[in-house]
């Protein structure tokens, strides 16, 4: 038996949950405050989204060149990525490139998980506990757990029973999974199931898709790059590291051509053309910013991407399975895809429709549906997305002031004050947390460096000025979350049912998770709070 105290493995001014593309950045920032940092990561190793997500066909949406840390050039300049949008394992690499130069690991706890993090008023410390019943004490707590990282795994009764193999793709093993010849199953055709299924249809034996949902696509084009291309995006990184910031999305391209009125429809028109030949997510983020607000608008680009994916699918039973018809472009998330659709005519892939005839549960040989059929499999694949924003930190028992638990309290509703910190937990920063412009609507390595400077900065002003504790105040948190609430629910986003608004975990409560008045907005906003003194927070 443990003698008291005997798990209490010390004392620290942070500590960091999860060491991915935010909590690595979160301990180089605050070391150089010269604080006493520890971060605690659940996987073996650095990367965070890029360690867990290392499925088949695993890729960025990011052109790699802006899916970068921007604190120094040089680091910047060493790594030379070999194309536009890369795959996992080499962004996995570039991640712990990042942790050795800068000699992160020695502050990293790996394979352990925060199981429990307790607010003591009195001695003004959290007590942060492990899975393995260690304890430490801190006086700033900040999760770095991303905003998808909290995955849907027992998602169907029967699972634990099933005979084959089944895996969430967040949860995908090292070892190489054997294709060849298996029976696989696929739930799931967010940006997730499409990187899957067009990577491994090739070689399964035969493929079913679970379709329930239909997703507007986008064509990657994901050209590889030899030493010109490389040099040319290097010599961009001033330019690169000062639009970033600014823009609505936090990716270098913006909403730059004119207001849909003031456009003839043939202008419109070329315009699209001109973005949907870029293969980039642009004409989501970056073509007209009425598709998120105005009906027709919304409804004339959609189309134009519905005839697109009509002249590749041919059939027209396809069409009516995979092309939307009842939900906007670009109101959730636009996967990018490489030959996705012509997947769906080769001879060893099925499309089993899920709408009317969900599933109903694992059996020992497959997945039922609910006219009784058993599809049967050697392996499952759940590509069934995210408790996303909220669930990485509900999973941990946070408890803050008067012994208010953030589970139940977000259980009721989610609310953050600019997701940077939560009214009622003292000295706790959340980076990708709700209510901020994260993974939904942002690249996401230009909002958490933005979150984890604007933290590192409130921490060194504290400190300078002696002061123990910050909490925003009920009434910087009530107005922030109007504000967040009037911008979202101007918009058709919340219109469609998504992670994005939670509606994809059963009794989450609804609403928009993140923030939609962009990137360069919320910036300005962080800004000038900062400016102010901290305004809505107080500090004692
Ligand atoms: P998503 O985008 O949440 O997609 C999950 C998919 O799984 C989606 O197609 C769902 O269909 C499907 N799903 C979930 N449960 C079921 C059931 N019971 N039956 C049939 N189909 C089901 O997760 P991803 O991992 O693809 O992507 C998450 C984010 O990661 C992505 O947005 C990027 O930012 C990176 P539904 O649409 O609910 O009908």
């Amino acid at each position: 038996m443990l003698r008291e105290n005997s798990s209490h493995i010390g004392n620290y001014d942070a500590v960091i949950i999860g060491a991915g593309v935010a909590g690595l950045y979160q301990i180089y920032r605050l070391r150089e405050l010269g604080m006493k940092v520890k971060a605690f990561e659940t996987g073996s190793q650095v990367g965070g989204t890029w360690y867990w997500n290392r499925y088949p066909g695993a890729r960025f949406d990011s052109e790699a060149y802006i899916y970068q840390y921007w604190f120094s050039e040089a680091l910047f300049k060493e790594w030379s990525w070999s194309e536009r949008f890369p795959g996992q394992p080499e962004i996995e690499r570039w991640l712990n490139f990042i942790a050795d130069r800068c000699d992160l690991r020695k502050h990293i706890q790996f394979k352990t998980t925060i199981k429990s993090a307790h607010y003591d008023e009195a001695a003004r410390l959290w007590t942060v506990t492990t899975n393995a019943g260690e304890t430490v004490k801190t006086q700033f707590l900040i999760t770095c757990c991303g905003m998808l990282s909290a995955p849907l795994e027992s998602s169907f009764p029967g699972q634990a029973d099933f005979k084959g193999q089944i895996f969430h793709t967040a949860r995908w093993p090292k070892e190489p999974v054997k294709f060849a010849g298996k029976r696989v199953g696929v739930i799931g055709i967010g940006a997730t199931g499409i990187q899957v299924i067009q990577t491994i249809a090739p070689e399964v034996g035969h493929l079913k898709v679970f379709v329930r949902t239909p997703q507007y696509i986008i064509p990657m084009k994901n050209p590889k790059y030899g030493p010109a291309e490389i040099a040319a995006y290097k010599s961009r990184f001033h330019y690169l590291a000062n639009r970033l910031p600014h823009t609505f999305s936090g990716f270098e391209y913006d909403f730059d051509n004119g207001a849909w009125a003031d456009l003839t429809p043939t202008q419109r028109r070329d315009v699209l053309e001109r973005i949907w030949e870029d293969g980039s997510l642009q004409l989501w983020l970056a073509s007209f910013s009425e598709i998120f607000s105005d009906e027709q608008v919304s409804e004339e680009v959609s189309e134009f991407v519905r005839e697109k994916m009509r002249a590749r699918l041919k059939d027209p039973k396809l069409c009516d399975l995979l092309i939307p018809k009842d939900y906007g472009f670009g109101t959730h998330r636009v996967p990018l895809e490489t030959n996705y659709l012509e997947v769906y005519q080769r001879d060893n892939v099925e499309i089993v429709g899920v709408k009317s005839n969900p599933i109903e549960r694992v059996t020992p040989d497959g997945i039922q549906t609910a006219d009784g059929q058993v599809h049967k499999f050697d392996i499952i694949i759940l590509a069934t997305g995210f408790d996303a924003g909220s669930g990485a930190l509900t999973r941990i028992d946070i408890r803050g002031r008067g012994g208010r638990t953030l589970k139940v309290e977000w259980g009721e509703e989610i609310r953050t004050t600019m997701g940077l910190q939560v009214y009622g937990y003292p000295n706790l920063f959340t980076t990708g947390a709700p209510l901020a412009p994260s993974a939904a609507l942002c690249n996401m390595t230009t909002c958490l460096q933005q979150q984890v400077d604007w933290i590192t900065a409130c921490i060194a002003y504290m400190r300078d000025k002696s002061l123990s504790v910050v909490e925003p105040t009920k009434l910087a948190q009530d107005e922030w979350v109007e504000h967040h609430d009037k911008l979202a629910n101007d918009t058709l986003v919340v219109k469609t049912d998504s992670w994005y608004m939670g509606s994809n975990v059963k009794g989450k409560p609804r609403r928009l998770l993140s923030y939609i008045g962009g990137v360069g907005t919320y910036r300005k906003k962080c800004d000038e709070v900062a400016q102010a003194g901290y305004r809505g927070f107080e500090m004692r």
